[in-house]
């Protein structure tokens, strides 16, 4: 099957990545000659990028410079060469209105959609360190195996997962600013909706064009006789496959889906990868369902040339505020299968109680504060915590307030236990390239959301008669009435955001007040430095690594952007549910210093064993605020986050 020609190259189109590969693999290729001829490291990615600058010329923009990237990301030899972190690789076009506007600080930089209410989350769309953590992603996880990459264990379930956290949190900002849920895009005759111009930016040289609002992909000639209808008849299997828990190809393979590998099957069929049923070229029976919705919306464009918009590459994607709307889609073909599943009973579950209740048992510290007391102290933030709600605090049903502990120099020391996560809407500034002069270069504002670093505290007391290893996971979801239901939201498993999860043992009968840094997230892209947490200085945003040798370079710079942390909440203060869900014997493995272990497991096996999202991979039993009364194991409370 030779690729769709006439448009842009772009990752999402199977052929073209498979042919992106095959150029990275005879980097690697080149980068063995020259390690085996003695040569080091720095001769080895030399020899790499010389044969890259060969290649060029014999392909489509874009394609030499993904193989490069793919390369760097993987290769070994290549462990100690960081990509350019996205900001420095961002330009504005020389024909952009942008372009030559002069050397003072601007007003700001970004994409507009036309609409003021979605331009009310521009900030988060247009987010530089969201946008990289969604290409380091697809970089880290290569969905074909060649002689130098292999497809990662669980990637179909981690590729709905990752992006059904990204949906969560793109929902809970929109709420936050008085917009409905994304909806999904499904009818693929439909008008797409609002406009998206990413105001001259080009990444990597490549230009990205506006798209005009109210297209439709039937505005699109053939690409190579495929067509929006063909498409819709792939959507229409991969349904049929989630109601019937089945893949089937006629004639061919099939497969029956149960549980997470059935959400591993499927996300490899939609995205489409290697490992799909059917093969992921575009033409086959599942097609490339999830790659083409990124190619017609591109595509839309220029309908002459199909040079085209931020949907092509995975660096810029997000931007489009369609890009939400499709994922919506694709993740609603995940979600139908899960609802087909039996619910989770939690029937496996630790035998453990929260300390002060399973309305009280999290408490949250201001992470500074907390540590300015533990050192006041002259204790470790464990040993405070001991102090403030271990002992005969344990039991106590308190999670907000001000607690005294003791006195230091004569006064007495008092820690706040918070109800509130604040954050704050900062301006930073950074200096996009142009065409021009450097000092012609002007500097930009963007904004970016900022929030102080907390830890967490739950106080666990085992019930068991044997030693138990547990995990404690920390979720946050918008709590808002639905339909004349209190908190309603809550039953809706797609909102809650995965916080964190950590393991701990516990003893038999032992109580135990368990604290965690939000620095230290299994989801956030570590180590978080004072430039990640706080990121309003003009400079190479790129997480400087620390040590020569780390066995997978790749899974360094992956992670969801620390600053993103928490949702921006209200200037009136918006409330949210804070849940922990503890379970046991997951086969969690202990973080290593970088990266995030939720979206960029580093070892060959995923480190958790439970299904992705659990206990939110199934339909509820119950609701929410039913199976916390009914399951010690569970504890759930109501917080608010305030912007400042
Ligand atoms: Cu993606």
């Amino acid at each position: 099957m030779p690729p769709p020609t006439g448009r842009a190259f772009s990752v999402f189109v199977a052929e073209d990545m498979e042919a992106a590969i095959a150029v990275a693999d005879r980097m690697a290729q080149a980068a063995t000659e020259a390690l085996a001829g003695d040569g080091s490291d720095n001769d080895a990615v030399a020899a790499a990028f010389a044969l890259a600058a060969e290649l060029r010329g014999n392909y489509p923009d874009g394609l030499v410079d993904h193989a490069a990237k793919l390369f760097l990301t993987h290769d070994h030899a290549a462990r100690n060469v960081r990509i350019p972190n996205l900001m420095s690789r961002m330009t504005v076009n020389a024909t952009s209105p942008l372009a030559g506007t002069g050397t003072g600080t601007l007003p700001a930089l970004g994409g507009t959609t036309g609409s003021a209410d979605e331009d009310k989350v521009n900030w988060f769309r247009e987010d530089p360190l969201a946008n990289e953590h969604h290409e380091h992603w697809h970089l880290v996880y290569v969905r074909f195996d060649s002689p130098g990459f292999s497809i990662r264990p669980r990637h179909g379930e981690l590729f709905f997962y990752m992006h059904q956290q990204m949906l969560a949190r793109y929902d809970a900002e929109r709420l936050g600013a008085g917009l409905d849920p994304v909806e999904a895009f499904d009818d693929y005759t439909a008008s797409i909706g609002v406009g998206y111009d990413p105001g001259g930016l080009a990444i990597g040289g490549v230009t990205y064009l506006p798209r005009p609002a109210n297209g439709k992909w039937a505005q699109l000639a053939l690409i190579n006789n495929y067509a929006p209808a063909d498409h819709a008849q792939r959507r229409d299997r991969l349904r049929d496959a989630a109601a019937n828990l089945k893949l089937a190809v006629p004639g061919g393979a099939s497969l029956v889906l149960d549980g997470a590998p059935g959400s591993d099957a499927l996300g490899h069929a939609d995205e489409s990868s290697g490992k799909s049923i059917s093969g992921a070229g575009y033409n086959s029976f599942y097609g490339n369902h999830h790659g083409f919705g990124h190619v017609f919306t591109a595509a839309l464009s220029d309908l002459a040339s199909y040079e085209g918009g931020v949907m092509y590459n995975p660096a810029s994607a997000i931007r489009d505020p369609f890009f939400w709307r499709w994922h919506r889609h694709v993740d609603d073909i995940n979600f139908a299968y899960q609802e087909k599943l039996p619910a989770n009973d939690f029937a496996a579950a630790p035998d453990v109680v929260f300390g002060g209740g399973n309305d009280a048992g999290l408490v949250i510290l201001d992470s500074a504060r907390f540590r300015n007391a533990a050192a006041a102290r002259g204790e470790t933030v464990d040993q405070l915590a001991g102090a403030l709600l271990g002992g005969s605090r344990f039991t106590r049903n308190a999670a907000q307030g001000v607690e005294t502990v003791g006195q230091v120099n004569g006064q007495p020391l008092q820690v706040t236990l918070h109800d509130t996560i604040e954050t704050e809407l900062r301006h930073g500034i950074f200096q996009l390239n142009t065409d021009q002069q450097v000092e012609d270069q002007p500097r930009f504002t963007y904004p970016y959301l900022w929030h102080p670093s907390y830890h967490f505290a739950v106080r666990l007391r085992s019930t068991a008669a044997v030693e138990q290893l547990v995990t404690v996971r920390l979720f946050l979801c918008p709590a808002h009435a639905v339909g004349g239901v209190a908190d309603g939201s809550l039953n809706d498993r797609r909102l809650w955001i995965e916080l964190d999860k950590f393991a701990a043992p516990i003893a038999p009968g032992e109580e135990k007040v368990l604290t965690r840094a939000d620095t230290d997230s299994t989801l956030v892209r570590r180590p978080v430095t004072a430039l990640h947490a706080n990121p309003d200085v003009v400079r190479d945003l790129h997480f400087e690594q620390q040590g020569d040798d780390h066995p997978d370079a790749a899974a360094c710079e992956c992670g969801w952007p620390y600053h993103l942390l928490y949702p921006r909440g209200t200037k009136s203060g918006m409330r949210f549910a804070l849940l922990a869900v503890v379970t046991k014997d997951d086969a969690l493995i202990k973080q290593g210093q970088c990266g995030s272990m939720s979206f960029c497991a580093v070892t060959d096996e995923y480190p958790d064993a439970k299904p992705m999202g659990y206990p939110f991979d199934r339909p509820l039993a119950a609701p929410l605020a039913d199976l916390v009364a009914q399951n010690p194991s569970l504890a759930l409370r109501f917080i608010t986050i305030k912007e400042r």
